[in-house]
């Protein structure tokens, strides 16, 4: 199988994420992805390639003009209006009875408009890095038009959480969303898009929605617990057209092996009912009982297995980085899904 990856994720490199109401180190972090790059070449699983460039085209096909206009220019217009001393992070948001659909003139006020959360800081180098991250799932995504069985895309920063119009829990671009469509642009009639991070894809479920050449589908923390919190719930299953191809699996803090799989089977069930033409995988490995944001209770040895599950779906399979925080095991627990998958 093998590997997109570029060193051009350093470049997102935040200071700080207000996390139980402290200013902490960002969890999303460079050294995420070099410690998955560094087992991947230590092992056997195949070549690591360098991403192609695809312009703005496809990054437009599941974001708005707007809001890519403003991702690009943000970090100077807040160089602008406060120095480089500190990265952009957003202050406070519109809730119920204030206007949500106008998009200020200052940054501060963009920034709130076109963000969820206060953990996702904007710095010189995200704009470059955010969109090397989605061309690494972009040229994947190229591996598998081409006829490949699988491939590993390496994104950093990760997608999932990203909408078409708003960042937030690490996430700007969502690079899964853009492959999927991706396939879709260049004929196939259906994807499935299935997402493993401990975190609910409320930016892929957001994209898809109203759609059913994509289905998607989500196992994750139960929002009455956990974040997003205001997305993810079970009875989220899709609107008109897109009535049905949508599956939340929202599981209690705590969730062990025995239940994860469990949900993850009636998830590759329904993806094989649907019969897709092409399987993304969001791969997170935040699930992991070690990490330090999440409460699953995965172990390592859950890893292969969940490869080795996945590639009895018998389906062209791209495999998109997301989240995993807890980085003395990150590499070796994604290189055992990977490795699982290849080895089944
Ligand atoms: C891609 C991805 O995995 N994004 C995750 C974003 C999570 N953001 C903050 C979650 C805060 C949950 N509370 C943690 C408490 C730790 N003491
Ligand atoms: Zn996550």
């Amino acid at each position: 199988m093998k590997t997109i990856y570029t060193d051009t994720h350093r470049l997102q490199h935040g200071n700080v994420e207000l996390m139980d109401g402290q200013l902490l180190p960002c969890f999303e972090k460079p050294e995420r992805a070099d410690l998955i790059i560094t087992q991947i070449r230590a092992s056997r699983l195949g070549p690591v390639l360098e991403p192609d460039d695809f312009g703005i085209m496809p990054l437009a096909r599941v974001h708005t003009s707007a809001y890519l206009a403003f991702l690009q220019s943000a970090w100077d217009a807040w160089v602008e209006e406060h120095g480089s001393t500190h990265h952009a992070l957003p202050l406070n948001w519109p809730i119920r009875g204030m206007r949500s659909d106008i998009e200020p003139e200052a940054i501060d006020g963009k920034l709130s408009y076109f963000s969820f959360d206060a953990g996702t800081p904007i710095t010189p180098g995200t704009w470059q890095a955010v969109t090397g991250s989605a061309y690494v799932a972009l040229t994947a995504q190229q591996c598998i038009a081409a006829g490949e069985r699988a491939a590993f895309a390496l994104c950093r920063p990760p997608g999932h959480h990203a909408a078409a119009d708003y960042y937030g829990g690490y996430c700007f671009l969502n690079n899964a969303a853009i492959a999927a469509q991706a396939f879709i642009d260049q004929g196939a009639p259906r994807v499935a898009v299935l997402d493993v991070d401990y975190h609910h894809a409320n930016g892929t479920q957001t994209i898809f929605y109203a759609r059913d050449e994509v289905l998607v589908l989500s196992l994750h923390g139960d929002p009455r617990q956990e974040f997003p919190y205001f997305l993810g719930y079970a009875d989220e299953t899709g609107v008109g057209q897109g009535e049905g191809f949508n599956t939340n699996y929202p599981l209690p803090w705590g969730t062990d092996a025995a239940t994860w799989f469990a949900a993850l089977e009636s998830a590759c069930q329904r993806i094989m009912a649907y019969a897709p033409d092409a399987l993304v995988i969001s791969l997170g490995v935040d699930t992991y009982k070690g990490d330090p944001i999440s409460q699953f209770l995965l172990d390592s040895a859950d890893y292969p297995r969940l490869g080795q599950r996945l590639a009895r779906l018998g389906l062209p399979t791209l495999f998109v980085m997301e989240g995993g925080y807890a980085v003395e095991a990150i590499g070796v627990n994604t290189l055992s899904v990977l490795s699982g998958f290849v080895q089944a």
